[in-house]
């Protein structure tokens, strides 16, 4: 089957951004994946080149460069070695992870395009964008502020408004200007060169709708369907930027390679590093029909990589296609979506530092609720479970015991009639041959989850063959029947340590240690032989159990992190109202203030501003109109416990007696919140 079918493999897991630290959902969502089915793939002595690296360029890094005063260049030096660190330390097993910002890849990438221009690929386009004047630059979408003809947020992007969620085109905004002068920035017409998606369209239909509609996952292909079924448009390639790689052509001064074209082409351009440096043949890998391309990434990539990258592969004509993009969908944390920038994340070097010896029990977790079909779920007090009732419950549970009896027992000593001893249970052996069918085909499709279910299949096995056994009480009646069953364990723990090597090769590799075996890798169509007079190693522990204190700590550690950025945030906030001059404590204590709740609101006809509520305030309920209309739906406030200024005296505003007046924050950009009490409270308590 596959294995005649092809005879090499490139892999590729999307290249990270290089803007800042990445988080376990990227490593659930593409590159433990990517991990397992390529050391699955060189446990069957497959010919296969796994490639990586970081994506360095981009309007993002141009942008956060400037905002935090520095250069991309020292934003993507130390992001790049950061993650390649955790990579490294959690076992990723790249045969390179190279970057995009090398001139290896700078000329891949030009040369990539020039070979399209040349044929005439691309179609040249004048368009209007916006310039800074000032600046002497064009403005990409994200450097353009302006208000948002949705909400009126006035700080929206030329992209999205991030109070709404709109996505918008720079022109929409009202009163647009440039974050890089503060100035109003001018129409003006520039060139780009678009790749015209449109005329592959049919043959994206014939391609993916036809071609790959049963073996691409449900999640992929549809988001694929409804791309092609909504029409593809040509889609510019380059972009006014002076960060990135230049644009190889006569006129185009100042303008770069958008991201999005020369980042795939980085699975290229490290390939061709990893063939220097080791004396291969990177044509081959990309070139030729007899290799198999596969895909992994996160499902914000599909289109990408299922579309644009494939168009752009086609439009050079030398190139081999994938032949899948099993893509995962995303892993949430604690119950809400996984986010750095929000500090709800747990980011890979975090992991790192506090567990520096738990590396294969993140990779367990994080394959058992891998993200394969629908999004899913890490919460630590599931990371505990798994670890406690999987890892040191069954299988660190069956070595553990195995390894004890046969040092209690027969001095660790393998001792048989024959020259080395194979499995005598005709019911063991079946069993493992299913097992092994199984976890081949889990593996060749994709099916990680259950890949690693069937591996610990054979533990549970183990337990069961051990439990129902009891050589610890046969070595008095039967010390043969013991001896012969606790063979059958130590070959059944020869499977473990084979078939968990993908996902816990640490794990494996500290089993073969205990079993005395010499080599660090088992091949799937090699068998450990235990010779008679073998000896083994002492038995060690494979898994630790995780406290309770420990899981609690890391919850714990989460909402503080969240909070901190926020609090962070607000301190960065600029324009700070100044201090006012200090008052006398009769003053303050003349104000009355009292907590109360928010009966009815409704909005003040006419005005944009003004809610009317009726609060009851404990003393009486009464009406007070307030100017927070724009952030508030009267909907939404109603049941609301507040503090009210309630001695303030009464005004008429229009046309309506306000009785008082709500307490509340705002922030520099005028966002605003309730003082509220902390807990519920009386209505008429006092605030002082
Ligand atoms: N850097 C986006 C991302 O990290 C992008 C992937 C590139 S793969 C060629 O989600
Ligand atoms: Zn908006």
């Amino acid at each position: 089957m596959e294995a005649q079918k092809y005879k090499r493999y490139t892999i590729t897991a999307a290249l990270p951004y290089a803007n800042g630290p990445k988080h376990i959902g990227h490593l659930a969502g593409a590159y433990i994946p990517a991990d397992l089915y390529v050391r699955y793939l060189r446990l069957k002595r497959r010919d296969v080149v796994f490639v990586c690296g970081s994506d360095e360029h981009g309007t993002a890094i141009a942008n956060q460069a400037m905002k935090e005063g520095t250069t991309p260049r020292a934003i993507i030096d130390k992001y790049h070695e950061l993650i390649k660190y955790c990579f490294n330390k959690l076992n990723i097993s790249f045969n390179i992870y190279h970057r995009t910002s090398e001139p290896l890849h700078h000329e891949t990438a030009q040369e990539f395009f020039k070979i399209l221009n040349d044929k005439g690929d691309f179609e040249e386009r004048e368009s209007e964008q916006y310039f800074d004047e000032q600046a002497g630059v064009f403005l990409a979408d994200r450097y353009i502020v302006g208000t948002c003809p949705v909400c009126s947020n006035d700080n929206a992007y030329g992209d999205q408004c991030e109070k709404c969620g709109s996505s918008l085109s720079p022109e929409e905004l009202i009163d647009p200007r440039s974050t890089l002068s503060g100035n109003k920035p001018v129409l003006k017409p520039t060139k780009h060169w678009y790749l015209p998606l449109n005329k592959y369209e049919s043959w994206l239909r014939e391609w993916i709708l036809e071609g790959h509609a049963a073996d691409w996952k449900t999640n992929v292909y549809g988001q694929c369907k409804s791309w092609i079924d909504g029409g593809l448009h040509p889609r510019a390639v380059t972009r006014d930027l002076d960060w990135g790689i230049k644009v190889p052509v006569e006129g185009a001064d100042g303008k770069v390679l958008y991201v999005w074209f020369d980042a795939p082409i980085g699975y290229i351009s490290a390939t061709k590093q990893w063939a220097l440096d080791n004396g291969q043949d990177w044509k081959s890998y990309w070139q030729d029909q007899e290799t198999k391309l596969v895909h992994f990434i996160g499902k914000d990539n599909i289109v990408f990589h299922c579309i644009v990258f494939p168009a752009m592969l086609k439009a050079h004509g030398e190139f081999i296609l994938p032949e899948n993009v099993p893509a995962n969908e995303f892993m949430n944390l604690e119950g809400d979506k996984m986010s750095t920038s929000r500090g709800w994340s747990i980011e890979m070097h975090e992991y790192l530092e506090d567990f520096p010896n738990r590396v294969d029990e993140l990779r367990y977790y994080l394959t058992a609720i891998a993200p394969e079909t629908s999004d899913s779920e890490f919460t630590w007090k599931d990371y505990q479970a798994r670890v406690n009732n999987e890892l040191v419950a069954i299988l660190g549970n069956l070595v553990n015991r195995v390894m004890i009896l046969m040092h209690k027992f027969f001095e660790g000593k393998i001792e048989t009639t024959g020259a080395a001893i194979t499995l005598t249970d005709a019911n063991l052996k079946a069993e493992l041959d299913r097992l092994y069918d199984e976890l081949e085909q889990s593996f060749e499709s994709y099916k990680f989850r259950q890949a690693q279910q069937t591996a610990m299949e054979i533990a549970r096995l183990g337990n069961r063959y051990l439990t129902e056994q009891e050589p610890w009480k046969t070595i008095k009646t039967n010390p043969e029947g013991a001896r012969e069953a606790l063979h059958n364990c130590l070959v059944l723990m020869g499977h473990i340590a084979t078939c968990i090597q993908p996902f816990m090769p640490g794990t494996a590799q500290k089993i073969l240690n205990m079993l005395n075996w010499s080599g660090d890798t088992v091949y799937f169509d090699e068998e450990l032989v235990f010779e008679n007079g073998h000896q083994l190693n002492a038995a060690s522990l494979l898994f630790e159990k995780l406290e309770d204190e420990v899981i609690e700590r890391q919850v714990q550690k989460l909402i503080a992190k969240k909070a901190a950025l926020e609090t962070a945030v607000e301190e960065a906030a600029p324009n700070l109202v100044p201090a006012k001059s200090n008052i006398s404590y009769e003053q303050f204590a003349a104000m009355d203030i009292r907590t109360g709740t928010i009966l009815t609101a409704e909005k003040v006809a006419k005005t944009k501003k003004l809610l009317k509520l009726t609060i009851d305030t404990g003393l009486d309920q009464r009406t007070v109109v307030s100017g927070i209309a724009e952030y508030f739906e009267p909907e939404t406030v109603i049941g609301k416990q507040v503090s009210i200024l309630v001695n303030l005296e009464p005004r008429e505003i229009k046309g309506i007696l306000s009785q008082g007046m709500i307490l509340m924050a705002e922030n520099a950009e005028g966002k605003l919140t309730f003082v509220s009490p902390g807990e519920g409270m009386h209505n008429g308590s006092v605030v002082r």
